[in-house]
């Protein structure tokens, strides 16, 4: 817990505000699925995220600077640089999924990038594209085209988020191909600091930003299992819940299951034994 004053939610995580220049981001153990916040949890998958994300955020310093200043030692707390955030949710795709696909159905585009004629679900495209969407305050995010992403940001700053998204996901994702994952597509939020400098902010790069996808299962043409979900998602098509909240309990299996798919997502990525992690959140970033 916190005694800093709080400053915002998200669906499962908190955000307070340590002093002037400080946030404390604090990542809990509750789990969405169809857009709903189940009532049980799965104990650690605040940690494997928090981890993952400090973890990304190490590695990826050489491409853009970011906000994490230290991991706390409960493993879900990150103590970062409060930013101006920017208007915009920085989407890279590199497959055909989610609202990408249904936007290419629809008119055989995404955010503006013209895409071949007769892709199938899931399919990777010819090059990752950069399709940034509004900021919803409820409901789902909007995605937009170039044009309405520099009315928000200009075309400089748009430029170079662009840029540096993109160089973002083809690192990442050619890290996590080479460990057995697909990062089939992901969200960045970046923010200004003091001088106007472009900082990666928020989460990245976790099960819960992006869509992970175990490599030896993918195929297109259909949904591919989601790493950490797909237990979840299967137990609760198999209840015929109608998706509205609240969501069902989930029993003790499915619990250990989705547990275990997120820490081997956490071992397989940064190549660390989770134990080691939890003992000392540190090394994710040595
Ligand atoms: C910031 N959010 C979204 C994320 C929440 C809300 N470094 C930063 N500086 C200023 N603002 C933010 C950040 C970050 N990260 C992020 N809203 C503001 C958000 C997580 C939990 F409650």
């Amino acid at each position: 817990m916190s005694d800093a004053p709080h400053v915002g939610s998200g669906k499962v995580r908190e955000l307070y505000a340590l002093d002037d220049s400080r946030l404390l981001l604090v990542a809990s153990d509750r789990i969405s699925t169809f857009d709903v916040i189940l009532p049980t949890e799965i104990p650690d998958k605040g940690r494997v995220l928090t981890g993952l994300s400090g973890f990304w955020f190490a590695r990826t310093e050489h491409l853009v600077p970011n906000h994490l200043l230290e991991l706390r030692d409960d493993g879900r707390s990150t103590e970062c640089r409060r930013l101006e955030m920017l208007p915009i949710e920085c989407v890279v795709r590199g497959y055909l999924a989610g609202s990408g696909w249904k936007d290419y159905r629809a008119g055989g585009e995404v955010c503006g990038h013209r895409l071949p004629e007769g892709l199938v679900e899931s399919e990777q495209l010819p090059r990752p594209i950069f399709t940034p969407a509004t900021k919803a305050q409820t409901g789902h995010d909007e995605n937009i085209d170039r044009t309405a992403a520099v009315e928000l940001v200009g075309e400089e700053r748009f430029d170079e988020v662009e840029a540096t998204a993109l160089a973002l996901y083809a690192f990442a994702s050619d890290y996590a191909r080479e460990r057995g994952i697909i990062l089939a597509d992901t969200k960045l939020e970046f923010g200004l600091d003091g001088d106007g400098r472009l900082v990666l902010g928020d989460e990245a790069f976790t099960p819960d930003s992006s869509r992970f996808w175990p490599a030896d299962e993918y195929a297109p043409g259909g949904t591919p299992p989601s790493f950490d979900k797909q237990f979840v998602r299967d137990y609760c098509e198999s209840l015929g819940w109608d998706k509205t909240d609240p969501g069902p309990e989930l029993p003790a299996d499915v619990v250990e299951g989705t547990r275990g798919r997120y820490v081997e997502a956490f071992e397989r990525l940064t190549g660390l034994a989770f134990a080691d992690y939890l003992a000392d959140p540190g090394v994710v970033l040595r």
